[in-house]
């Protein structure tokens, strides 16, 4: 095994991973994992990267045998509308690939007499409200409330967060020693970046929105104009990552936490969207299943616990993630790109 110790990070080419390797990669030495070539922005940025897949237990184990890793930080994911689409595929992935990196991190932490921290970004597709009227009767919900997922995707999510901590406070305590899997994980909402567009996933209307009107494009919205979620700038994201990653243990009273951004509905989307883009073209055409996925997620989160046991608290609100983020960031990206 070599001497360097490695940040591994799986889905790197993702979304998430494009704003964490760059972050991040200067200061730490990153093996990246994904499925397809390593983007060429992010090359500078990461030591090793391996193309190949999380379901492979044995590239898995290899490489945590040949490299010394002290953090795995778990970005890949099938998402919710894919998995949705092919749900055998969602399962092997969100749920198999999960297992094989737990287990594999927890066998080294203990052999290898250290901890070993696993950073998993779990969802708000974890949480299942029954009807439109009890979602706007619970606004702000709590870690352990209304755990009820409709998706595959959040059923993976939900079982994903058991595992680690099962793997992270459970099993461990079979052993004698302090080496150990620690096992953080953060609700992230849907996420919206200036730098790349999502696929795959249910809250994409709001950055599908903004890239398509930045373009010039039409864009046909696929909920209704009422439909709210919890949404968060990518910017914001990466330092929940980083800031739940670096926070003493003894600070963390539970394992899983809510990271509140910010509560917007399409519509509110759409105005401000157009006030810096009078021309886009948006309208809606509503997918029933989709908009059956968002109406079950939570407007909102009670973010407190993040708040009191790590200090979280997001730089972008929903205008400045706008105003003062995505709207100038997007303006260069295709202006440079045109
Ligand atoms: C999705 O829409 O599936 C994701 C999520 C909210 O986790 N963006």
């Amino acid at each position: 095994m070599e001497n360097d110790v490695y940040s591994l990070i799986t889905g790197a080419n993702g979304e998430v991973g494009h704003g964490l390797v760059k972050k991040i990669g200067n200061s730490k030495k990153i093996i990246g994992l994904g499925l397809t070539d390593l983007d060429e922005d992010l090359k500078p940025f990461v030591s090793v990267y391996i193309k190949g897949d999380i379901t492979d237990q044995k590239l898995i184990s290899e490489i945590f045998t040949k490299y010394k890793i002290d953090t795995v930080f778990h970005l890949a994911a099938v998402l919710s509308t894919t998995g949705e689409k092919v749900p055998k595929l969602a399962h092997d992935v969100n749920v198999n690939g999960t297992f094989n990196l737990l287990n594999m991190a927890n066998d080294q932490a203990r052999s290898q007499k250290r901890v070993i921290k696993l950073i998993f970004p779990s969802s708000i597709a974890v949480y299942g409200m029954p009807n439109l009227e009890t979602k706007k009767q619970h606004p702000k919900v709590k870690e352990g409330e209304f755990l009820n997922p409709i998706t595959m995707y959040g059923i993976n999510k939900l079982y994903c967060e058991n595992l680690g901590v099962y793997f992270s406070s459970h099993f461990s305590q079979l052993a004698i020693h302090n080496h150990y899997l620690d096992f953080r994980c953060l609700r992230f909402p849907g996420l919206i970046s200036a730098e790349t567009v999502p696929s795959g996933g249910t809250s994409d209307y709001a950055p599908e929105m903004l890239h398509a009107a930045a373009q010039g494009k039409s864009y046909s919205c696929f909920v209704r104009e009422d439909s709210t979620i919890h949404f968060m700038a990518m910017p914001d994201a990466v330092d929940a990552l980083l800031l739940l990653t670096n926070v003493p243990k003894n600070k963390l009273s539970q394992n899983i936490y809510n990271v509140r951004g910010f509560s917007a509905s399409a519509k509110q989307i759409e105005e401000i969207v157009k006030k810096h883009f009078p021309n886009a073209d948006i309208s809606y055409r509503i997918n029933p299943e989709r908009q059956k996925i968002i109406d079950s997620w939570t407007e909102d989160v009670d973010g407190s616990k993040a708040i009191d046991d790590w200090g979280w608290k997001a730089k972008f609100d929903f205008n400045k993630a706008f105003e003062e983020y995505l709207i100038p960031a997007i303006k260069i990206k295709y202006t440079n790109n045109s």
